[in-house]
Parts: structure tokens; C-alpha cells; sequence
């Protein structure tokens, strides 16, 4: 029986040499299909004697058992290695740190307009807000802006249905502040504004602070130092220098335009000011002769530029993250 030792051991190594199980099969079937060498050896059997027949048969059958063994040891091996192999390719490191969300930051005008509110709430002031849809009377008749002016054209302003308009300032806050409220009154009032402009300086929406401050003897000099103070605060500069030049606002009486200077000597405009005029007073039935103030307003975009040294107001609302990024 050297033959069939023969067959058994390179039927084995056959099967040790098969690397995929698809090759395995094939290799099975040449030695343990239908038509395969041992199975064609124990179809020869017949043709023996019968005293051959049993010795051979359990030869036969002995080396059977032990290509099925062998073939399924392959079989195992085989599927072990592809999990393994798979395994491998889906490992994953516990060890790494965890991926992250970037986290978020808040706009820069955003941030300069807390830091304005943080700034006058230690002055004392109160913070106010209202529609940006307002009506003829709390955007420009309380405020004693005549009929002509051209504030109210609508080349200036944007006119939506029913003759409501969005609001130009943020002074109607104010006028609906002091409508609901009794002196002493002591509010700033932040928040989106809209006209019909737009270039390099000047964008259809932007962002206004007014202020106001109402009581008994609220006067110019009360003025000059809050503004003062406000300004030497937001900008961090104790040696900032603030001028007030007379100006003109049909709102206020009299009026003045503040500039402010930094150690470099050269003067910018700032904001707007003045002592509320008397008709403004009497539009929210407050007696002009028991109460007087001040307000004044200013651009946020404008101051949020100067702060952080930006010369296109555009990048403010273009939403460019290489921008935005630069405020986390
Ligand atoms: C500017 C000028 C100003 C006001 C706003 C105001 C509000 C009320 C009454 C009186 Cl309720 N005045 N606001 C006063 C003076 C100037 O803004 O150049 N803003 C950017």
C-alpha cells in the first residue's frame, strides 16, 4: 500500500499549499469527489479477492478518514485567518483620542455688543429691545423728524406693507421704552438697523447702540462723562481723548457730533448725540419742564471695526469661516 501512503501525503501537502477556500474545494473534490482518486480506489475493490478485500478496503477507508481530517483542519485554518485577517483590517485603537467637534465662537459683532451692554450695565443702564418692523410714529414722528425729511424717503428707507418700515435706528426702542415706562429712565438699546445702502462702509442691515438717560437733572456734562468713560473703557486706552462738536438731529437739542482721538493724534467721528428734545418728551407724554436727558448713538459695525483694526464692513456679513475663526 506505498501507492496509497503516496496519494495521502501529497493530497496533504495539497491542501496545505491551498491559500483561499474556493482552491481548497477543487483540490478535495480531485481526491474525495464523486470522481475523485480514493473514491475511484474503493470503486476498484470489487475487482479484488476476497481475501484482499477487507485489508485493502480498511487501508483504503483508514486513509480517507485521515484526508478528511486533513481537509477539515485546512478548512479551519483557512476561516481563521480571514477572521483574523479581518480583525486586523477593522482594528481599532483605543488608545487614540477621541475626534472632537471644533467648538463654535460667537460673531465679533456679537462680542462687541455684549462687551458695549457689560460696559454700560456698571454705568448703571438698563438693556432695551423692540420690533424691527416699526411704524411711521415710533420711527420717526415721536422723534420729531418732519414730514420732508429725507430719512422717510423711500430712496433712504425700506418701506414694507401697511406703511411699516424697517426701523432706520434703534431710537424706537426708546420712544416704546419711555412710553411704558416713568422716569428716571436709563437704558442703552442695541440692535439691527436698515437702510438703503450698501458699498465698502455701508451695508443695508447693520447694527446701532443709542442710549438714553431721563431724569430730573440729567445734563450735558452727565453726558460727557459717560461717553467719556464708555469709550476710555471699551477701548482700553485711559489717555483716549473725546471731543464734542456742535451737529444737528431733529431728535435732539442741542446737538453734538463726539470724535475721539487715540495716542496718534488723528480724529475720528464716533457717534451722535445731544439733550432730547422737548418734542420727543411730549410725543411719550413726559413733561419737558420736570425732565431733561440725554441719548446718543453710534454705529456697532463701525466701533467693532476700529477695535479689531478691520477696514471692509463686508467680511462681517459674508460668513467667511477664515474670518469668523480668527474671534474663537
Ligand atoms: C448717530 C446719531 C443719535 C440719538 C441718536 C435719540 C433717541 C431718542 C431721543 C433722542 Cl429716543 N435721541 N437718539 C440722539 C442723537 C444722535 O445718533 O450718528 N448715530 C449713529
Amino acid at each position: 500500500m506505498n501507492d496509497l501512503a503516496t496519494l495521502v501525503a501529497t493530497a496533504r501537502s495539497e491542501f496545505e499549499s491551498c491559500h483561499d477556500p474556493a482552491a481548497l474545494e477543487n483540490v478535495k473534490a480531485r481526491y474525495l469527489g464523486k470522481t475523485g482518486a480514493l473514491t475511484e480506489l474503493l470503486k476498484g475493490l470489487g475487482k479484488l479477492s476476497a481475501a484482499e478485500r477487507p485489508v485493502a478496503g480498511a487501508a483504503i477507508n483508514d486513509a480517507k478518514r485521515s484526508l478528511e481530517a486533513a481537509l477539515e483542519a485546512r478548512r479551519d485554518a483557512l476561516a481563521g485567518s480571514r477572521l483574523e485577517a479581518q480583525l486586523a483590517a477593522q482594528a481599532l485603537d483605543v488608545s487614540l483620542p477621541g475626534r472632537s467637534r471644533g467648538a463654535g465662537s460667537l460673531h465679533p459683532l456679537t462680542r462687541v455688543q455684549q462687551r458695549i451692554e457689560t460696559l454700560f450695565h456698571s454705568l448703571g443702564f438698563a438693556v432695551a429691545d423692540g420690533p424691527e418692523i416699526e411704524d411711521d410714529f415710533h420711527n420717526f414722528t415721536a422723534l420729531n423728524t418732519p414730514e420732508n425729511h429725507p430719512a422717510r424717503s423711500m430712496q433712504d428707507t425700506f418701506y414694507v406693507e401697511n406703511a411699516m418700515v424697517l426701523r432706520t435706528h434703534t431710537s424706537p426702542i426708546q420712544v416704546r421704552y419711555m412710553e411704558t415706562h416713568a422716569p428716571p429712565i436709563k437704558i442703552i438699546a442695541p440692535g439691527r438697523v436698515y437702510r438703503v445702502d450698501s458699498d465698502a462702509t455701508h451695508s443695508p442691515m447693520f447694527h446701532q447702540v443709542e442710549g438714553l438717560w431721563i431724569d430730573r437733572d440729567v445734563t450735558f456734562a452727565d453726558l460727557k462723562f459717560v461717553v467719556t468713560e464708555f469709550l476710555r473703557r471699551f477701548f482700553e486706552r485711559d489717555d483716549l481723548k473725546v471731543r464734542f462738536r456742535p451737529s444737528f438731529f431733529p431728535f435732539t437739542e442741542p446737538s453734538a457730533e463726539i470724535d475721539m482721538a487715540f495716542a496718534d493724534g488723528r480724529w475720528l467721528e464716533i457717534m451722535g448725540s445731544g439733550q432730547v428734545h422737548p418734542n420727543v418728551l411730549r410725543a411719550v407724554n413726559i413733561d419737558p419742564q420736570e425732565y431733561q436727558g440725554f441719548a446718543f448713538g453710534m454705529g456697532l459695525d463701525r466701533i467693532a471695526m476700529l477695535r479689531y483694526g478691520i477696514d471692509d464692513l463686508r467680511v462681517f456679513y459674508e460668513n467667511d469661516l477664515r474670518f469668523l475663526a480668527q474671534f474663537q
